[in-house]
Order: C-alpha cells, then structure tokens, then sequence
C-alpha cells in the first residue's frame, strides 16, 4: 500500500490528448481577417458581404479601365490580353482575364480587403495544399448587364462537386472555390442584384428549380426572382461578397435603365488550373510582387530535360 501511494504521488495529473489543430497564422495580420461571428455566418450560410471593400477611388479606377473597353468588342475578340466571354447576351458582357487590364484590377489579386478571408475559407495551410502557393485564381472577369439581363440559378451542396466543395473540419475551412464578387455599380432593387439561398452549400437535396430547368436555362436565360429560399444582396458600389462557390447563386433580373457592373475573381488551392486555358502574361507576372504572381501563375517555366537513354530512375 505505501508502496502504491508513492506511486501515484510521482505520476502527474492526467489529461487527454490534446491533438486538435490549431488555426493557421494570419499571413497579413496588418488585414482585416474574418471575426468570429463572421466565421459562424459564413458556415451558415455560406457567404459574407464585407462592405466597402474598395474605396470610391478603386471603384473608379476599375470603371475607368472597364468605360475603355469597347462596347462592339465581339464575343471571343480580344482587348489586349483581355477576351470578352462567349455567353449569350441575357447574360450581359463579360471580360475575362481582367487582372490583365491595368493597375486597379491586378491590385484585386491579393487586395487587402479580403486576402485573409478567401486565406480562411480555401484553407489547406500547413498541407500539400500549399505546394505552389496559398492560392490560385483560376478565373477572374468584370460583367456589365442592361436591362433584362440575368444569370440563372446555378451551384448546390447536393452535387457534391470536388471544385466547389464546402468543408469544415479540425477548426478549419476546406473550400474547393471562394468567390469575391465586388460591386461596381450600386445594386438596388431593379438593378439585378446577386441573389443567394442561404446554407445551401450544404444541400443534401438538389434545388426543385434545377430539375425544372434543367440545362436549357443557360440557353434561354433566366434569374433567381421566383425561386423560393433565395435572398437579395444589395450592395453599393465597392461592396463585395466572398461565397463559397457551391453556395446556390445567380442573379435578380435587371428591370432598371442602365448597367450593372461587377467584377468576380475565384480562388481556389494552388493545384487549380485556369478555367478556361488562360496563361497570365509575362508583363503582368514581372509587374506583380512575388506573393501576388504565386496566386495566378500557372507554370515554373521548367521542363523536365530528357532522361538520359538507359534505366529510368
Ligand atoms: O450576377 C451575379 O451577381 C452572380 C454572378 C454569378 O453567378 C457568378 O459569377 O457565378
């Protein structure tokens, strides 16, 4: 017995194993990150809107780049290295490749804003994630839409699409795309504003709207207004919101005069590739700081040599 109580007496108090992982170190602690409840809401729902984003003056200086592109740029037809997107006109004019197009767009890579936001929410520090970089953007454009013009419902947990995909485990997020969309214009009522159904990026069930209009929506257009769970993100110019991409989204119809304009960049793990084949230019790579140019860089440029002839290592 005295033998036991000595023992006992030597072993320190026991405590479980403590092997959760820890929150990643915030790469620019000088940036806003996302709160707590900022955290919980975008696991709820899916996105945040983070307002004023850009100052008047970004605002401006993307306008000024976007008024220089001429309206009678066909679909496919090139600005520089910007291409205008093959979508039906319903759809608006996009211009992909908009970090391409100067200053104020290329400053959207990295922006202060929301760096450590869609650093959050892509996750994968301390994983092969990080193999290339903390990120990649695999599309980025501006849409500007008139009248009438909509993009359909699209997106969904249901789908389980490994591209899109929404993940939160060990305290952290794992999502396959975040997207920041920012407002250029201000989006009130009338103004075809983005539209949202809250939580469902972790939809078991696919929307009854999807089936009903299935694939041919993309063709004879159409928009969020009457489909039941949707919500209406007004935002003034400079606003954005970071969603995640399986987030059920598109847009409200426009009926009021004018142009909406809004600019999108995606981000994704650095093993994405771009969406629709794109290579950033070398001007652009040389014009970025090296954090900047690891998020949108699609090769190192080496090319494994040939192997010497006899038995392969
Ligand atoms: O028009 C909008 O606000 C939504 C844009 C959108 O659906 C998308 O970028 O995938």
């Amino acid at each position: 017995m005295g033998t036991q109580s000595t023992l006992v007496d030597q072993v320190s108090q026991p405590t479980y194993w403590d092997q959760a992982i820890r929150p990643p170190e915030i790469a620019f602690p000088e940036c806003p990150a996302p709160s707590p409840l900022e955290e919980y809401l975008f696991d709820l729902q899916g996105f945040l809107l983070l307002r004023g984003a850009l100052s008047t003056e970004e605002v401006a200086a993307c306008n000024a780049i976007v008024d220089d592109i001429p309206e009678s740029l066909q679909r496919r037809e090139w600005w520089g290295h910007v291409q205008r997107e093959d979508h039906p006109e319903h759809r608006g004019r996009s211009y992909q490749q908009i970090y391409e197009s100067g200053a104020a767009f290329e400053k959207l890579i990295d922006h202060p804003s929301w760096i450590n936001y869609v650093l959050r929410f892509v996750g994968g520090q301390d994983t092969f994630d990080y193999h290339h970089g903390p990120l990649f953007i695999d599309e980025n454009f501006v849409t500007c839409r008139g009248s009438g013009d909509a993009i359909p419902i699209h997106g969904g947990g249901h789908d389980h699409c490994k591209k899109m995909s929404y993940g939160y485990a060990n305290g952290r997020f794992y999502c396959g795309q975040v997207n920041v969309l920012v407002a250029l214009t201000k989006t009130g009522p009338g103004d075809g504003e983005t539209m949202l159904i809250p939580g469902s990026h972790k939809a078991n069930i696919v929307h009854p709207a999807l089936l009903e209009q299935g694939q041919g929506r993309w063709v004879t257009g159409g928009s969020l207004d009457a489909i039941p769970g949707a919500v209406s993100v007004f935002m003034d110019a400079g606003d954005a919101i970071v969603f995640v991409d399986c987030c059920c989204h598109g847009s409200a119809k426009r009926t009021a005069e004018g142009e909406r304009r809004f600019t999108v960049f995606r981000y994704g793990s650095s093993w994405n590739r771009t969406r629709w084949g794109y290579t950033p230019s070398d001007q652009l790579l040389h014009r970025l700081s090296p954090y900047a140019a690891s998020i949108i860089r699609t090769t190192d440029g080496t090319i494994r040599p040939p192997a010497p002839p006899g038995p392969s290592a």
